[in-house]
């Protein structure tokens, strides 16, 4: 579509022209956000350009949390169509409403997405995210509606039937968290099937991190052309960016999202090319607008251009979160480290757990287990012992801390048919 191929200067243009949009909306109607500026004593008309807008105070998860249910609303509840709202683990939910625009704009963005992935009208798409008030299922859905591609609105769960139901309608696009597809390849092999012969074409995976590793051992099973997308409820929801037929990064609709990289401890923007955590803001938000919203997820803007030729900005594989760094004995360790590392032995599988032991609110102890995958396990103790060994060295290199490291069977950690749960907090007093 041709907004992903905007000149430098049209985008310039856009965005400047879209900031003020969204800061004048959302000072003109959002009782939150007339608040925050009149703290900072910030009138619209005072903030021009980027160096201006950096004037804008974050927008935090706790901001939204504390204006639960609809204290974010920059419209009367009438002009809202649809709630969703984030699965809010720890805490309130996150609330967010979309007025019709909104949702015009939102399936619009994902049809992009889905474009750009390469689906096209004639494709047959499974969606097997949750239809709910997660933004996963009915945020692709409708933007694969829009594309004009046939959708199979499976939901999650249901693996068995899923499977069956995809070989009967010629299914050719799966959408859903890499760790579901991965599952799901498993669970066909369990049931007689050979995964390649489902004949999918194309996977559009989101909502979680998707590793090399994870990427490469879906293609290699599935035999297809794996793309990853990225959202956030808050902003929302899935749309924000994704990857082309190239797979090197997403790239965000810069005319849609504002994006900027900033430290996560100080605040200061970062320049393309350096890793920070992604602040975004969605120009042309009515219902539910947030300004300068911190993500939390630790990224960095790709400043070469994409051989596609499209001129909207990558943004680089999500390394972590801000919020989920493990501070163990003065160590900072990013679990997608840990994963990297078990990522390069092959005898073990994608399924892992970090079980972080904590005392007095302090994380004292940290232990990696890991299934070794049906090749990798042995009856042989020795061969075993060897190979924590090995992955246990490799684990006290990268992360300067020897993690205790326990090897499990083949399939003995949960499946989910959503996001992967990867960390489990045990307190001890
Ligand atoms: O996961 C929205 C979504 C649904 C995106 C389906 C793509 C596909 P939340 O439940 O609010 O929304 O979770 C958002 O998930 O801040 C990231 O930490 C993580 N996340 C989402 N996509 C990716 C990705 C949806 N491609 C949070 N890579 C975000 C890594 C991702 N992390």
């Amino acid at each position: 579509m041709q907004n992903d191929f905007f000149s430098a200067e049209e985008f310039t243009d856009r965005q400047g022209n879209g900031l003020q949009t969204a800061i004048r909306h959302a000072y003109e109607n959002s009782p939150f956000y007339r608040r925050v500026f009149d703290r900072e004593n910030l009138k619209p008309g005072d903030i021009k350009g980027p160096a201006g807008f950096a004037k804008v105070p974050f927008t935090t998860k706790n901001d939204l949390r504390e204006a639960y249910p609809y204290g974010m609303a920059a419209v009367p509840l009438d002009k809202i169509l649809r709630i969703h709202a984030s699965s809010g683990t720890t805490g309130k939910p996150i609330v967010v409403g979309y007025t019709r625009a909104d949702l015009d704009c939102w399936a619009s963005c994902v049809a992009r997405i889905c474009e750009m992935a390469g689906v096209t009208e004639k494709d047959i798409a499974q969606v097997s995210f949750g239809y709910g008030l997660f933004t996963g299922g009915f945020g692709l859905h409708y933007g694969l509606e829009k594309l004009g591609a046939t959708v199979v609105p499976f939901s999650s769960g249901n693996t068995e039937r899923q499977l069956a139901l995809m070989k009967d309608f010629g299914t050719n696009v799966l959408v859903s968290t890499p760790s579901f597809a991965i599952y799901m390849a498993e669970m066909a092999r369990e049931l007689g099937y050979e995964p390649r012969s489902f004949g999918l074409k194309i996977g559009l995976f989101g909502g979680e991190p998707c590793s090399g590793a994870m990427r490469e051992d879906i293609e290699k099973q599935w035999g297809l052309r794996a793309t990853v997308n990225y959202g956030l409820t808050e902003v929302v929801g899935p749309g924000i960016s994704g990857e082309c037929s190239h797979t090197a990064g997403m790239h965000i609709l810069e005319d849609i999202y504002y994006p900027e990289i900033i430290d996560p401890v100080t605040g200061k923007v970062l320049p393309d090319g350096m890793a920070g955590e992604l602040v975004l803001t969605p120009m042309f938000k009515e219902g539910f607008p947030v300004l300068r919203y911190r993500t939390g997820d630790i990224t960095r803007l790709i400043p070469e251009p994409c051989s596609c030729g499209r001129t909207t900005r990558r943004m680089d594989y999500i390394t972590g979160r801000s919020d989920d760094m493990v501070i163990i004995k003065g160590v900072n360790i990013f679990p997608s480290q840990i994963e990297e590392v078990l990522a390069g032995f092959r005898e073990v599988s994608p399924h892992y757990r970090l079980v972080l032991k904590k005392e007095k609110g302090f994380i004292r102890d940290l232990e990696v287990q890991v299934e070794l995958t049906p090749e990798g396990f042995s009856d042989s103790y020795r061969e075993l012992e060897a190979l924590e060994g090995r992955i246990r060295q490799r684990l006290r290199s990268t992360l300067s801390l020897g993690p205790r490291l326990k090897l499990l069977e083949p399939r003995s950690l949960e499946r989910t048919t959503g996001k992967a749960k990867r960390i489990e907090i045990r307190e001890e007093d």
